[in-house]
């Protein structure tokens, strides 16, 4: 018996081969540049959520200690006094050192928030001046002063200038986030720009900064008293003998009750003595 080999049992034809590598060749090459968008996404989705968590880390520190941090200028990851634009002081926060893209964020405040809780509220109440400013894409293309921002340098220098952070000159919304001049820009992705900004505004901050709380002053003495705010080195007010008064202060401010304006040395007796801190609640304050 001689084996005879079927006509439909015959092998791959060349044309045949080849359609099937160009199929290959293009689902391979579809996997790839889906693989990339993924991952692009991944570390974008990554650095927006360490821009949130920076936020959060600000608000609480700005509670905690009255004041927003100053920036970084030399890398060490601690803020330098009086420094209000450099990178992200994040050993002063805390917090992790770079972002998805393994660098560390630029981050610039108005430099009123960075003394202390009294005058950082003064300015809050005030209204902010000057820098930094903001254009925001979600809104006006008119810029505005903001409490602090955080730049992300994002995947890439997207217009090719040679610093990693963007300048979109062209535009409804425009800004320049190399330096914040004359104002930084949060704007999603487009051709020429990649970074990734958020912001604190000063009604953001000021709601978590600056807490006021009543002061009440019972004089049964029978001499004039000045109610001292020894952080702002200036008097409440004055309470004629046997008279009382309310003041509204800011939480954290040291009082003194003197017997004679413009601070003092020696309080008058009172019931809680002072120097008192008002801190957390209000107070009343007697003089027998
Ligand atoms: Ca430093
Ligand atoms: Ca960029
Ligand atoms: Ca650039």
């Amino acid at each position: 018996m001689c084996s005879r080999v079927r006509s439909d049992q015959r092998g791959f034809t060349l044309l045949e081969i080849a359609v099937v590598m160009v199929i290959i060749g293009l689902l391979a090459g579809g996997g790839v540049s889906l693989m990339r968008v993924l991952t692009e996404r991944k570390a974008r989705n990554e650095a927006l959520s360490y821009l949130k968590d920076t936020q959060t880390s600000l608000i609480s520190f700005a509670e905690r200690t009255g004041r927003l941090p100053y920036a970084d200028s030399d890398g060490d990851g601690l803020e330098n006094s009086g420094i209000a634009s450099g990178t992200l002081p994040y050993r002063t926060l805390l917090i992790a050192p770079t972002d998805a893209y393994k660098r560390p964020l630029r981050y610039a405040i108005n430099p009123n928030l960075g003394t202390n809780r009294v005058a950082a509220c003064s300015a809050l109440r005030t209204g902010l001046a000057g820098a930094p400013q903001m254009v925001d894409a979600d809104g006006s293309p008119v810029s505005f002063p903001i409490a602090a921002v955080l730049v992300s340098a994002g995947p890439m220098d997207a217009d090719g200038d040679g610093n990693m952070f963007d300048d979109l000159a062209t535009g409804t919304h425009q800004g320049d986030n190399t330096d914040g001049t004359p104002n930084y820009l949060r704007h999603p992705p487009v051709a020429g720009f990649d970074d990734l900004v958020a912001y604190l505004g000063g009604n953001e901050l000021y709601g978590s900064l600056c807490e006021y709380l009543s002061l009440a002053v019972n004089n049964h003495s029978g001499s004039v008293v000045y109610v001292h705010d020894v952080n702002q080195v200036s008097d409440l007010g004055s309470l004629s003998a046997n008279s009382s008064s309310v003041y509204t202060v800011l939480s954290g401010s040291l009082l003194v009750l003197c017997s004679s304006s413009g601070g003092c040395v020696s309080p008058v007796a009172s019931n809680p003595p002072t120097p008192i801190a008002l801190a957390g609640r209000g107070l009343t304050i007697t003089l027998p």
